[in-house]
């Protein structure tokens, strides 16, 4: 039969117990069986694709109602089973009603199988229901490769108010970096990540929970514009902060496969001898260290660790060439300021010479 086309018949316990019926749907959604007849009273029933799986069953008085949710597009059968000897005329109907929302295509059940989410992009699929022969669509996975820095934000939802799980993985697509669960909608974030490859899971939490969804996902960039790497030892720094200048960068975020961006190097040139001092301007609630080097890259001459605003200091210094490096954790922004001493030192050679003249005097 054809779904949303009655078919009509009759049975009767003698000569006609059973009749058949085989329809095909072409989307996942609730499939309803309607009969209705002058037979007292009788049985109907949906099976499966192998004929056999009874998949609902219900026994009433002429008109008859079978319902049942969460299955999958495919081929089923409905059978009218006479009772006893009630016999007669009847005629069956089956209808479906869709799950909200648009398919994902399937298979998608891995993450070498994922769909492409755009990033700051949406899906729809469904999720949960079941195909035929039992199985159930119990995970949908996305791949969505970010080109900025910062805090990647996973949202899934549905209408119908079931618990899903949803999940971000690294780009092995089995290094778990966060989840969560609800009812209805849920919304997951997972900061200081690098841009990358990553992969976002929906699970389907059990054979109780089928249903339609959407997933946005939104990246936040980290503030400041990024720096260039490698920069991460003082002989692989490529940028000079000019005199009085900065620059931008960003320290702390976790790379694929696990590794994070422990420290930022540049170089300074100091054109005169004088004081150099060196501020550090970071991201709300971020802890970072600067520091300054002789030009060697590992003899200290500075540093500092501080929340929002780091500086430090280091007075009496030739001109030359030296190094500054940032240590550590998410967003930053370098600024190096080069205070020129050249005009205290000439004062004081200046007293020092009248001291001379006093004393001649004397
Ligand atoms: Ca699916
Ligand atoms: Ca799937
Ligand atoms: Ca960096
Ligand atoms: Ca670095």
């Amino acid at each position: 039969m054809t779904v949303d086309i009655a078919s009509t018949g009759t049975i009767n316990l003698a000569s006609d117990l059973i009749d058949y019926y085989a329809f095909t749907t072409t989307a996942d959604g609730k499939i309803t069986l309607s009969l209705t007849g002058d037979v007292t009273y009788l049985t109907v029933r949906l099976y499966d694709a192998d004929g056999t799986t009874v998949l609902g069953t219900v026994s009433d008085y002429s008109t008859v109602i079978v319902t049942v949710d969460g299955l999958a597009a495919g081929n089923y059968y409905a059978a009218v089973v006479a009772y006893a000897a009630y016999a007669g005329n009847y005629s069956i109907t089956s209808s479906l009603i869709n799950a909200e929302y648009a398919n994902d295509a399937e298979v998608n059940d891995t993450f070498s199988e994922a769909l492409d989410i755009a990033e700051n992009g949406s899906v729809t699929g469904h999720i949960g229901f079941r195909y035929n022969g039992g199985t159930y669509d119990m995970n949908d996975w996305y791949k969505v490769v970010t080109t900025q820095d910062g805090k990647i934000t996973a949202t899934f939802a549905n209408n119908t108010g079931d618990y899903n799980t949803i999940y971000i993985y690294d780009n092995d697509g089995v290094t778990l970096l966060g989840s969560t669960a609800d009812y209805g909608t849920d919304t997951l974030i997972v900061t200081g990540k690098a841009a990358g490859t990553y992969y976002i899971r929906l699970n389907y939490y059990s054979t109780n929970y089928f249903n339609g969804y959407t997933i946005t996902n939104t990246v936040t960039p980290t503030i400041f514009a990024n720096d260039a790497e490698p920069n991460d030892t003082y002989a692989s720094a490529t940028v000079t902060i000019p005199e009085n200048g900065s620059v931008n960068g960003h320290i702390g975020h976790r790379y694929n496969g696990g590794s994070y961006d422990t420290d930022d190097w540049y170089i300074l040139n100091m054109s005169q001898d004088g004081q150099l001092q060196l501020n550090l301007t970071q991201g709300a609630g971020m802890y970072h260290g600067i520091y300054l080097y002789d030009n060697d890259g590992t003899t200290l001459l500075a540093n500092n660790f501080e929340y929002a605003t780091v500086s430090t200091i280091r007075y009496n210094l030739s001109a030359g060439t030296y190094y500054a490096k940032v240590d550590n954790y998410s967003a930053t922004i370098i600024q190096v300021i080069l205070y020129n001493s050249l005009q205290l030192q000439q004062h004081m050679h200046q007293m020092q010479s009248q001291t001379k003249i006093i004393q001649k005097l004397l």
